[in-house]
């Protein structure tokens, strides 16, 4: 059992929860973040949908595997606010088949430095304090990203270490989850392998076959699949903030309720190691 905490009040981790994140990899808070906050991030994503003309034709986010990794608007989205849809929610030619805010699988990857709201939010210095408290030397957030799992076409997220696509040397990658709303396993919850971070580095890695190159590949050290049938459920209430370490292995089944699931995930790398400059991420 991942066991949960409630998130302390000083910004202080406790033994406890210190001792479940090198066990587990991952630490569960509950309540670190209010429900007005919740909701003002949700409220501001809309108003970053409204401002948003879709193109001629618009990028699906393929969940099962990783063909959008070659495609120009995927690698430039590292420094923008880039919209990416559900394949449920695009027809053959392109166009999408439902108000745009019910079609996106996710909004990023510089929401924490393009949008405003978000940016405060993400410079929360309790954030950066748990991180340091944790694992992290010097906390620099470098990708972020709004999930919507939207109700009915949210799609599966395959498991997967974050640490595979912000590369540092020596690994230092973690990732910060914040449940919107009440993610359960009917709207596809977060689901990981505790103590699966326990290896020397990701079983993978995705990179630019040179530094700026528009073309992408995937090197694998470890072809095992993971045993996700055992992998556990992290059921959680809006405002809380999961802590994943860079190599926790994690997944989301696809979303069949009619409730959607809306995350905000922010992922830091640590400024004192040394930022692969071939990561697909450009900082
Ligand atoms: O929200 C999800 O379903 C997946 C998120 C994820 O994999 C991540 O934030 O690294």
């Amino acid at each position: 059992m991942i066991p949960y905490f409630q998130a302390p009040k000083d910004g202080k981790i406790t033994p406890d929860m210190q001792v479940a994140y090198e066990r587990d990899g991952v630490v569960v808070l509950e309540n670190m973040v209010s429900i007005d906050t919740c909701a003002a991030l949700m409220a501001q994503i809309g108003k970053v949908i409204e401002g948003y003309e879709p193109p001629d034709h618009l990028t699906v986010f393929e969940t099962h595997e990783n063909s959008q990794a070659n495609d120009a608007y995927f690698l430039n989205s590292s420094k923008n606010i880039s919209f990416f849809f559900e394949d449920g929610a695009v027809d053959d030619a392109g166009n999408v088949t439902r108000p745009i805010a019910e079609a996106l699988n996710k909004i990023g990857h510089d929401l924490h430095g393009k949008d405003p709201v978000f940016k405060e939010f993400c410079e929360n210095p309790a954030f950066s304090a748990i991180l340091s408290s944790l694992a992290m030397a010097q906390p620099k957030a470098v990708q972020s990203m709004y999930i919507f799992k939207q109700p009915g076409i949210g799609g599966e997220v395959l498991c997967h270490q974050d640490g595979s696509y912000m590369w540092t040397e020596p690994q230092s990658c973690m990732g910060l989850w914040f449940a919107l709303e009440d993610a359960t396993l009917e709207n596809g919850c977060l689901m990981g392998l505790a103590g699966g971070q326990g290896e020397r580095m990701p079983r993978e890695r995705l990179r630019r076959l040179a530094p700026g190159a528009m073309e992408t590949e995937m090197q694998v050290f470890d072809a095992r699949d993971w045993d996700v049938a055992t992998a556990a459920p992290l059921e959680v209430k809006a405002g809380t903030m999961i802590v994943l370490h860079g190599q926790f292995p994690h997944l989301s089944a696809d979303n069949k309720s009619d409730k959607s699931r809306h995350a905000f995930a922010l992922h830091f790398i640590d400024e004192a190691c040394e930022y692969a400059p071939d990561n697909w991420l450009e900082l």
